[in-house]
């Protein structure tokens, strides 16, 4: 049998092997990318983010068993740019999630961030998609929300949860305004800390104020104890709210749309970049024209329009 038979019987061998095949962009990945869109999709994709130690990974893990007392299958995905070598946390998650995946219908993936080329958000898509065309009911994405890529990772999600503590410094004002503005639903998780109930009410607070109006979904503020089980329940039940609201409004149908053109745009761009990139490799003399800039004698917007006409000439 071939690999993708495999896969398609559900061998969770075969499901790495194309992970991997697609991960590290081997050829013909984009034609096995191709087959799985065919698949179509029908899996829930969760994005949780925050800040590092907020307690995501094992929100995910109270998340995955929810899940799993229901029957649904899980893939999960940990994009984890601060654990380059797997250390520490994210050894830990591989351990309680391979004692989850031992139960069956739960699969973890942590995402190599090196070289990702081609980025990290569209490799982690990509997996993704794998995973549901693998056909997971639901795909959770773990990311820490630090910089611009990760954002773009979880937006690119059905729906967003945005993890923070009562420890988040200064209460909100010290929270990024990116991620005030993916929440579907925001999340204060070690509730069982002091300052959480200043946290909650501020963040109340805000989100009434952001509301665009009544008839559009209120992110709600839900405060939980990860550790101890807390609440998650009602965290799953706000999960599921928010997906029946949004199919209603059909916001859940614009955003997996808007999803797919922005991927079809991505990738055009990607080549077109690649193909601009390697045209000017050995064809301009860059020391020189920084020494020109350095001078003074030309600015770098001239150069990149004088390299831009001679690229369209071609
Ligand atoms: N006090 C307290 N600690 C928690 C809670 N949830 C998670 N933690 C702890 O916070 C630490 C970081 O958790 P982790 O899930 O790895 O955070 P991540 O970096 O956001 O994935 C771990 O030691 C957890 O046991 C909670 O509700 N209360
Ligand atoms: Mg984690």
């Amino acid at each position: 049998m071939t690999v993708l038979e495999r896969f398609a019987q559900g061998d969770i061998r075969a499901l790495s092997k194309i992970i991997s095949h697609v991960e590290n962009q081997r050829d013909g990945y984009r034609q096995l990318l191709s087959r799985m869109y065919r698949k179509g999709s029908r899996t829930l994709r969760i994005g949780i983010t925050g800040p590092p130690g907020a307690g995501k990974s094992t929100l995910v893990n109270r998340l995955v068993h929810e899940h799993a007392d229901r029957g649904r299958t899980v893939g999960i995905i940990a994009v984890d740019p601060t654990s380059p070598f797997t250390g520490g946390a994210l050894l830990g998650d591989r351990v309680r999630m391979n004692e989850l995946s031992s139960q069956g219908g739960v699969y973890f993936r942590s995402m190599a961030t090196r070289g990702a080329t081609g980025g990290l958000a569209s490799a982690t898509d990509n997996v993704a998609v794998v995973m549901e065309a693998f056909g997971f009911d639901v795909v959770i994405i773990e990311t820490v929300g630090v910089g611009q890529v990760e954002l773009d990772i979880v937006d690119a999600c059905d729906v967003v949860v945005v993890v923070v503590v009562p420890e988040s410094g200064d209460g909100v004002q010290t929270l990024k305004a990116g991620l005030m503005e993916i929440a579907n639903i925001m999340v204060v998780n070690k509730a069982d800390r002091p300052g959480a109930e200043k946290i909650i009410s501020e963040l109340k607070s805000t989100m009434q104020m952001r509301r665009k109006s009544e008839d559009r979904w209120e992110v709600p503020v839900i405060a939980t104890e990860a550790v101890n089980n807390k609440n998650i329940d009602y965290l799953f039940g706000k999960l599921a709210e928010y997906v029946e609201f949004t199919t209603k409004t059909g916001d859940f149908e614009r955003r997996r749309r808007a999803r797919i053109k922005k991927k079809i745009l991505s990738i055009v761009k990607n080549r077109f970049q690649n193909e601009f990139i390697d045209n000017l490799t050995g064809k301009v003399d860059f020391n020189r024209i920084v020494d020109d800039i350095y001078e003074g004698k030309t600015g770098p917007y001239d150069i990149g329009d004088e390299l831009y006409q001679k690229f369209r000439r071609q």
